[in-house]
């Protein structure tokens, strides 16, 4: 656990969210400020700042959350609408988090920003 940042205080259950799905490597919960009707945050209980602080040991936990993320969007019921998953690093992405976070947005028809 990082000090001071949020998903790792959500992972540890001393901020609230609405959690969907978690397993032993994942928690998912909906975004606080939805993008979209359907805007759900996939991330690994491990800190991992963002992409680039990512690595090659880190390869079986990231092929998770994104097998996952599919498996919540289906449940979501967005098989067939489609959506998207979206992964933000750094300050030209306006990543605001630095735990690393799989959005899921779906629900209507995106554009071409986030939401
Ligand atoms: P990004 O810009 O890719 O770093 O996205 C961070 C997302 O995290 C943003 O859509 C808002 C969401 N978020 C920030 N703080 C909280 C929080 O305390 N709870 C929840 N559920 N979502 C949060």
């Amino acid at each position: 656990m990082v000090q001071d940042c949020i998903f790792c205080k959500i992972v540890a259950g001393e901020i609230p969210s609405k959690q969907v799905y978690a397993d032993d490597l994942i928690i998912a919960f909906h975004d606080i400020s939805p993008q979209a009707p359907t805007h759900i945050l996939v991330i690994p209980r491990k800190h991992i700042s963002d992409m680039n602080e990512a690595s090659a040991e880190d390869q079986a936990l990231l092929g998770h959350m994104m097998l996952r993320a599919g498996e919540i969007a289906a449940e979501a019921g967005l098989a067939e609408s489609g959506y998207r998953l979206a992964l933000n690093t750094g300050p030209d992405a306006r990543q605001s988090v630095f735990h690393i976070h799989l959005h899921i947005l779906g629900g209507r028809r995106l554009t071409g920003q986030m939401g």
